[in-house]
């Protein structure tokens, strides 16, 4: 079948959550895909940062295929022989003590959300049903009914109430409103560190280190969501550490598969994760040997800082290359490492037509809320690569 006949065949049997750009893929390597009709493109969007190492990492696949050859699930019942290293990894990489390893992002949400509910009945003395957890304006931390409960977003709520009490939205970045919306209630504070599908927005300098210390001082848990922000793409493993921040809950995804097996986590410190008691929660997949080896070999490739420092050095440049542009078109470049949000004025139109002109390009980027383009290569581009993409930007918005 050629690219018009699979894309029929989509729109005939699945719904989906927004409009694709028609390309099919059938191949992928590094920052290239191809598709049905062999055209060649280049992913700037990485499969919203579940892909930071590039299309099949070689370790990664090499990785997966070892898997399969001997064990790929076994039940929670019992143990395998990837999941201890797996979570020691992991805990070693965020300097923590304690993984609940889930497989979505979503669920990874879910799982904090459960978590600090239960410490704060336990630890905290919070009386029982009262539990509240504060989150911000223009959030993105899944698509579950609760998640969606504190969503901003009209369209991720519509047609799905009635919905689960216990949320508090308050802007983003304003670390006042924090202060007044904490109260005897409280458990913690979800929040992303960088916004994702708001437009990559980066709150402003010392806020994430506001948000530690006031947390601190409440006795409330800071919850990272760096499902999107964290494992390289900012340039640093986790976002939290360019204000040199910890969480007291993270919660990871997607690039923890290596964009090849669905794996989630929260990871925390015992005397927040000990709320929990066998049986109290898990899931089918969670914690799976093929995800967990496939995960070991990521945490491995992050702790040589490799893909941090080119995410580091080519956002750098990257963000230079655009400010130079100069274009009337550019309202304001946002972002960090190789993460970089381009919005547009509402007089320059909206995003969408700007990526389909990138799209006969060769360059493949993903619009959010109307005015903004998205850039997030795989952290692995070369420089070269780079400059060919810039070419085609400035050709588009220049
Ligand atoms: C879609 C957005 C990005 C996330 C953060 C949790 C999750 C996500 C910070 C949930 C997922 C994905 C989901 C995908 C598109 C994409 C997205 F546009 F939806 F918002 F990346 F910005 N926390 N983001 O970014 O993880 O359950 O999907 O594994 O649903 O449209 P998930």
């Amino acid at each position: 079948m050629n690219a018009a006949q699979h894309i029929e065949l989509v729109e005939k049997y699945s719904a989906h959550n927004y409009k694709p750009l028609p390309v099919v893929v059938t191949r992928a390597e590094g920052v290239w895909v191809e598709d049905a009709d062999g055209r060649r493109y280049m992913d700037l969007l990485a499969a919203y940062s579940a892909v930071n190492f590039g299309h099949r990492h070689p370790d990664l696949v090499a990785a997966a295929k070892a898997e399969l050859d001997r064990v790929t699930l076994t039940s929670r019942a019992f143990y395998n022989d990837q999941l201890g290293p797996f979570c020691r990894g992991l805990a070693e990489l965020c300097r923590m003590e304690a993984v609940l390893p889930m497989n979505t992002g979503a669920e990874g949400v879910e799982t904090a959300i459960k978590t600090a509910r239960k410490w704060g009945y336990l630890k905290k003395g919070v009386p029982a049903d009262r539990a509240k957890i504060i989150c911000c304006t223009e959030n993105f931390h899944g698509r579950t009914t609760t998640i969606i409960s504190f969503s901003t977003d009209p369209q991720c709520r519509d047609g799905f109430a009635p919905f689960t009490p216990g949320f508090e939205i308050i802007p983003y970045g304003d670390i006042a409103a924090l202060r007044k919306a904490v109260d005897a209630h409280t458990v913690g504070f979800l929040v992303e560190p960088i916004q994702g599908e708001a437009g990559i927005i980066v709150p402003p300098d010392g806020y994430l280190r506001q948000v530690r210390e006031l947390c601190t001082e409440r006795g409330i848990l800071m919850i990272g969501d760096e499902i999107q922000s964290g494992l390289g793409r900012t340039g640093k493993t986790f976002a939290c550490e360019h204000e040199g921040v910890q969480p007291d809950i993270y919660i990871l995804g997607k690039a923890l598969g290596g964009g090849i097996v669905p794996i989630s986590a929260i990871v925390t410190r015992w005397d927040i994760m000990d709320v929990f008691k066998p049986g109290d929660h898990g899931s089918t997949f969670g914690g799976n040997p093929l995800a967990c080896a496939v995960a070991c070999k990521v945490i491995e490739i992050l702790s040589t800082q490799k893909y941090q420092r080119n995410a580091a050095e080519l956002g750098h440049y990257l963000f230079e290359r655009l400010r130079a542009l100069r274009s009337s078109r550019i309202k304001e470049i946002r972002g960090r490492g190789l993460w970089v949000g381009i919005e547009l004025h509402p007089s320059a139109g909206r995003a969408r037509p700007y990526c389909e002109q990138l799209m006969q390009l060769g360059l493949l980027c993903k619009d959010t809320h109307e005015q903004t383009i998205r850039l997030a290569p795989p952290l692995c581009i070369t420089r070269d690569e780079l400059d060919w993409a810039l070419e085609r930007l400035t050709t588009v918005l220049g």
